[in-house]
């Protein structure tokens, strides 16, 4: 059967989109950031011969529970700024291998490339998001500079911060009323900061890598991206607020509640002080 052009698929045209996005805004310097994209045998099969493994890559992290499973993901090294140029070097649709310890490179990474260097994040946050949201589909991860710099000015605190982004604009309860997650300060690439970002993942969809980055989780690209758009947004209002001379009023926590009642949301119990 003849397979249609992979650089077509809907996965592709979006991981491609989305990168040049994120570029154009400045979070993704070099090779910063990284995408993961959880997708069925059906839509790779569409597009790829699943028999045929172009090469088999070793994996430093136990990813049993991903077995069989597809993603595309960008690659190791790559910049998001020539993803859209050249997606067949800079992205990779992979399999986890029955072992779990391989990776089954089907398509991409034509320059014998690897997949993210983030691969353990990515998958720990995939299999912890999928325990909470079935449907859970896509990792992210980028540099949002507002976010990255609040890290060194605001509190560390999940609450303190989650309550200073939803006060910053309106609609930001609305967008995540779990609030934010932070991590410690961990080296990146290792399983240790996967295991700590994936422990936030099981209650959060965004997690804060303090002087690095920030993580989103959700269903398709629009949620997840939409989700950091947001979030950045709000650090950005709290850098111009801070940089006017500081907030002389803002929205008070009744009316916190007020919108989430509107929304028919939830925030997260115990960060509104009513
Ligand atoms: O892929 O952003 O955290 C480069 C990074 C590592
Ligand atoms: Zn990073």
């Amino acid at each position: 059967m003849t397979k249609l052009n992979i650089i077509d698929a809907s996965f592709t045209q979006e991981m491609m989109k989305v990168t040049a996005n994120m570029y154009r805004l400045g979070w993704d310097e070099r090779n910063g950031g990284n995408i993961s994209y959880l997708l069925t045998e059906e839509e790779v099969a569409a597009y790829l011969d699943i028999e045929k493994v172009v090469r088999t890559i070793p994996m430093q992290f136990d990813g049993k529970e991903l077995a069989g499973k597809y993603f595309i993901v960008t690659g190791s090294g790559k910049y998001f700024k020539n993803v859209i140029d050249d997606p067949a070097v800079n992205l990779g649709v992979i399999r986890v291998a029955a072992d779990g310890k391989n990776l089954e490179l089907l398509w991409g990474l034509e320059d014998g490339g690897r997949p993210t260097s983030e691969l353990p994040s990515h998958f720990m946050s995939h299999i912890a998001r999928m325990k909470v949201d079935p449907e859970n589909r896509i990792v992210m991860h980028t540099h949002a500079t507002h976010l990255l710099a609040m890290t060194f000015t605001h509190p560390l605190e999940e609450k303190a911060l989650t309550r200073t982004l939803w006060q910053m604009c309106t609609e930001c309860l609305v967008v995540f009323p779990e609030g934010v997650g932070i991590i410690p300060w961990l080296v990146p690439g290792t399983n240790e900061i996967g295991e700590a970002t994936a422990a936030k993942m099981h209650e959060f969809r965004l997690v804060i890598w303090p002087f690095h980055g920030i993580y989103g989780a959700g269903r398709n690209m629009d949620e997840v991206f939409g989700l950091i758009e947001t979030a950045e947004k709000a650090a950005k209002v709290y850098t111009y607020v801070q940089a006017q001379g500081g907030a002389k009023q803002a929205i008070t926590d009744q009316q916190l509640k007020d919108l989430a009642d509107a929304f028919g949301v939830t925030p997260r119990e115990g960060f509104l002080e009513l």
